[in-house]
């Protein structure tokens, strides 16, 4: 028998910019479902109270410059040494009551699991987000061969060798990037319908320039996966 994951061997890494109204109720909530055994990373690039506010509450916190979602993130998930990386938004929009189901199906074999806020409505979601996310699902799908459902999702956990054996490009569109590579290199990726709620706090993200480079990286990542 195989050695079974714990949240001892699970790490939550996020990318927290500006974040203080949200993150005392998203390391609570991790604290709370895995029994204060997840590590948790922040790569911060904050200049208000959050990083304070993390390191009080157990998380260890890289600063960073501000650059971006897939500048911070990148570096999130490339930090811990555990060998199951979880991440999510540092917003409250994620459920973190779910990290037991992402553990198990990480255990019963998959490789990625994705949670899917589109499978269950997303009403919390603005409409035009939503609608950019249905599209964004649909081009990627076309591009692959293989039908998904939500590209830009925040929450996922991966097996940490994957993270480290694919070199990741991009910046906005880096949550598309982390689903697209791992599945056209022939990685287990599932996806998992999941609640979505209200963001707390202001969004760091331009609908429209960021739609535009979350698309622009579906089209090169996919065309770079075919023509490897
Ligand atoms: N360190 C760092 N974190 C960032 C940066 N940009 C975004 N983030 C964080 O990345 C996560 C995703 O950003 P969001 O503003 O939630 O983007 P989104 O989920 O597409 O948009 P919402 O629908 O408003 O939630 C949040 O935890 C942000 O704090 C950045 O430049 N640097
Ligand atoms: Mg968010």
């Amino acid at each position: 028998m195989t050695d079974e994951f714990t949240f001892d061997d699970v790490a939550v890494v996020m990318g927290t910019y500006n974040e203080e109204q949200a993150i005392g109720a998203v390391l609570a909530d991790i604290d709370r479902v895995t029994d204060g055994r997840a590590e948790v990373v922040c790569v911060d690039g904050s200049d208000d109270r959050t990083p304070e506010i993390a390191r009080k509450m157990g998380a260890t916190v890289i600063e960073q410059e501000p650059q971006g979602y897939g500048v911070a993130v990148r570096e999130a998930v490339l930090t811990p040494d555990r060998p199951v990386v979880v991440t999510t938004d540092c917003d409250d929009t994620y459920p973190m009551e779910m990290l037991p189901e992402f553990l198990e199906r990480i255990n019963d074999g998959d490789d990625v699991v994705s949670g899917d806020r589109l499978a269950r409505g997303a009403d919390a979601m603005p409409t035009l987000n939503r609608y950019g996310n249905h599209a964004f699902a649909l081009l990627a799908s076309l591009l692959m061969g293989r039908r998904v459902h939500d590209t830009t999702t925040g929450m996922r956990a991966y097996r940490r060798e994957l993270l480290h054996d694919i070199t990741w490009t991009e910046n906005t569109g880096l949550s598309a990037e982390l689903l697209i590579r791992p599945l056209m290199r022939g990685y287990d990726v599932t996806e998992v319908g999941i609640p979505y709620r209200e963001r707390a706090g202001e969004t760091k993200l331009d609908p429209f320039h960021g739609g535009a480079a979350i698309a622009a990286s579906i089209v090169t990542v996919c065309l770079e996966e075919r023509l490897r």
